[in-house]
C-alpha cells in the first residue's frame, strides 16, 4: 500500500488499526470506529480519503499558522535536501539554514533573547529546559538550585521531562511521573476555579501560589518557573490581566529563572510574534515549536536570553546535551520559508488589527448561547466553556468530558475541526483565514452548538 488515497478508505482504515499506534489513542475505540483519513489539505481547508472537506479550527495541532499547502515552503525544502538534506551540529560543524534561522530567531525575539538551541519538537525544547536550567545554576555555584515550579493542567510534551513539566494528571498517571524535581502549583483557570473571587482578585491569588511554593521549598532550591503565557491543550486557560506581572515580580524577587512555552503562542497566534511580548513577561528561556515551521517540517527550539547565555558560555565548558537533529538543514529552510511568509503576508498584524478582531467579535458573542457559559479568545486562540445550567459556572456536566466529545463529533459532522478539552471547545485556526472563512467557522460552530443542545435537552442533560 502506499501513502496515497488510490486506495479504499476501509482498507487504510483496516491497516491502520492494525499495524499503527496512534498518540494519545484509546485503541479499541479507534479499531471499532475507525480512523478518520486525512489526504489533502490547501488554506483552511482539509480534505479526508471519502472527499469530505473540514474547515481547519485548529490549525493542524497549533501550528499550521500559514495555512496548509504553501508551495514556497515545498520548494525551499526541496532545494535544500538537493544541497545539504541533513548535516549534523556537533563537532563544531554548522550548516547556512540553520544559521540563518538562529539569526532570524534572535531579530525576531525580544531583544534580549539572542541565541537558540535547536531540537525536534517542544517536546525536546522543555527537556533542554530542565537540562540549561540545572547547568546555569551550578555554574554560578548554587547545584541545589534543581527544582522546577509548574503548573496543573499544563502541557509542555510528552517525554519524561515534558510530561512532568505538564501538570496532566493521567499522563502521570500512566509513568511514574513527576520525575523528581518538578512541582506543580494551580493554574489561573478563573472559570472553572475563580470561586466567588473577581478575575482579577484571582489572578494574583494564582500568581501568589508561586510564592507560596518558593517560600515552601526555599528559594535556594528553586532553578525556574514555566508556563505557556495562555495554556493552551489545558483549555485556552487566557489569564486575568493581573496574573502575569505578579508572577514576574516573584520570580525576580526570589532570583528564579522565568520559562515561557511559547510552543503554541509564538509565532503569531495572540497577534504578537509571542505571548511574552503580549503578556510582557520578559522570559529567560523561551521553547518554540510548531509555528516555526507551521508544522510543514517538525523542529523545535530553546531561545536563550543573554543572562542566561553568558554564563553558559562564560563560565561552562561542554554543554553535555544535544540531539541528531538539532539544526537539521532541511527543517531549518522550512522554517526560514516559513518566517518568511508571515513577515511578507504580515500575519502577526492581521491578527492584531483585523482578522483577529474581526473574528474574536464573532466568538465572543457565541458565548450568548443557552449552553456557553463563557466564550474568551485572544488573537485567534479561543475556547467555549459549555455549562448545563447557565449562569452556573460551578454547576458541570458529568461525568465531565462525555459533552465536549459529543459537540467535537458534531463539529465533525458539520465539516469543522474543533477540539474539545473537558467540556469546553478550542480553536487555534491558521492565521491565514479569510473574513469569508471566519464567518463559514463561525456559521458551523454555531450550528453545532445548536445540534448538541436539542441532543442534551433529549436526553435531560441540560435544564
Ligand atoms: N508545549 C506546549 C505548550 C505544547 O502545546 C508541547 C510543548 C510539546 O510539543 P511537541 O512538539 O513535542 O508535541 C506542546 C504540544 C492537544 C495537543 O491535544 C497539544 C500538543 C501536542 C499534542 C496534543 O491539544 N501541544
Amino acid at each position: 500500500m502506499t501513502a496515497s488515497n488510490r486506495y479504499p478508505t476501509a482498507a487504510l482504515r483496516a491497516s491502520d488499526s492494525r499495524h499503527y499506534m496512534h498518540p494519545f489513542t484509546d485503541y479499541k475505540a479507534l479499531a471499532e470506529e475507525g480512523s478518520r483519513i486525512i489526504v489533502k489539505a490547501k488554506g483552511v481547508w482539509l480534505e479526508d480519503s471519502d472527499g469530505k472537506k473540514y474547515l481547519d479550527g485548529m490549525a493542524g495541532l497549533w501550528c499550521s499558522n500559514v495555512g496548509h499547502g504553501r508551495e514556497e515552503i515545498a520548494e525551499a525544502v526541496y532545494e535544500q535536501m538537493k544541497e545539504l538534506a541533513y548535516y549534523n551540529s556537533f563537532f563544531k560543524t554548522s550548516n547556512p539554514p540553520a544559521i540563518l534561522l538562529a539569526e532570524k530567531l534572535a531579530e525576531l525575539a525580544p531583544p534580549h533573547l539572542n541565541r537558540v538551541f535547536f531540537c525536534g519538537s517542544g517536546s525536546e525544547a522543555n527537556d533542554t529546559v530542565v537540562r540549561l536550567v540545572r547547568y546555569y545554576w551550578s555554574l554560578l555555584g548554587k547545584p541545589e538550585k534543581t527544582v522546577i515550579i509548574a503548573r496543573q493542567n499544563a502541557y509542555h510534551g510528552s517525554t519524561m521531562a515534558g510530561a512532568s513539566l505538564g501538570g496532566m494528571q493521567p499522563m502521570h498517571a500512566q509513568g511514574g511521573m513527576p520525575i523528581p524535581g518538578i512541582v506543580h502549583i494551580p493554574q489561573p483557570y478563573w472559570f472553572g476555579e475563580g470561586g466567588d473571587m473577581t478575575p482579577e482578585v484571582f489572578g494574583l491569588w494564582a500568581a501568589r501560589q508561586l510564592e507560596i511554593k518558593i517560600e515552601e521549598m526555599g528559594p535556594d532550591k528553586i532553578a525556574a518557573f514555566i508556563a505557556e503565557p495562555i495554556q493552551g491543550a489545558g483549555g485556552v486557560i487566557i489569564p486575568p490581566s493581573t496574573y502575569w506581572p505578579e508572577v514576574k515580580r516573584i520570580c525576580a524577587k526570589y532570583d528564579i529563572l522565568l520559562v515561557a512555552d511559547e510552543v503554541i503562542c509564538g509565532f503569531g497566534r495572540t497577534g504578537r510574534w509571542f505571548g511574552s511580548e503580549y503578556y510582557g513577561i520578559e522570559p529567560d528561556l523561551m521553547s518554540i515549536a510548531k509555528g516555526l515551521t507551521s508544522g510543514y517540517l517538525p523542529m523545535g527550539g530553546l531561545l536563550v536570553s543573554d543572562r542566561v547565555a553568558d554564563v553558559i558560555i562564560g563560565l561552562g565548558d561542554d554543554f553535555n546535551h544535544g540531539y541528531t537533529y538539532s539544526g537539521h538543514p532541511s527543517c531549518a529552510a522550512a522554517a526560514l520559508a516559513n518566517l518568511a511568509i508571515i513577515e511578507r503576508e504580515k500575519l502577526v498584524q492581521r491578527v492584531a488589527s483585523d482578522i483577529g478582531p474581526y473574528f474574536q467579535k464573532q466568538w465572543l458573542a457565541l458565548g450568548e448561547h443557552p449552553l456557553v457559559g463563557e466564550a474568551r479568545m485572544v488573537g485567534l486562540i479561543g475556547a467555549l466553556e459549555l455549562v448545563p445550567n447557565k449562569p452556573s459556572r460551578t454547576e458541570k456536566f458529568a461525568p465531565v468530558g462525555k459533552v465536549g466529545t459529543l459537540c467535537r463529533d458534531i463539529s465533525f459532522e458539520n465539516g469543522l475541526v474543533m477540539r474539545a478539552t473537558r467540556d469546553s471547545m478550542i480553536i487555534s485556526p491558521p492565521l491565514v483565514i479569510s473574513h469569508d472563512e471566519a464567518d463559514e467557522l463561525i456559521r458551523r460552530a454555531k450550528k453545532t452548538l445548536d445540534e448538541t443542545y436539542v441532543a442534551l435537552k433529549k436526553d435531560g442533560r441540560v435544564k
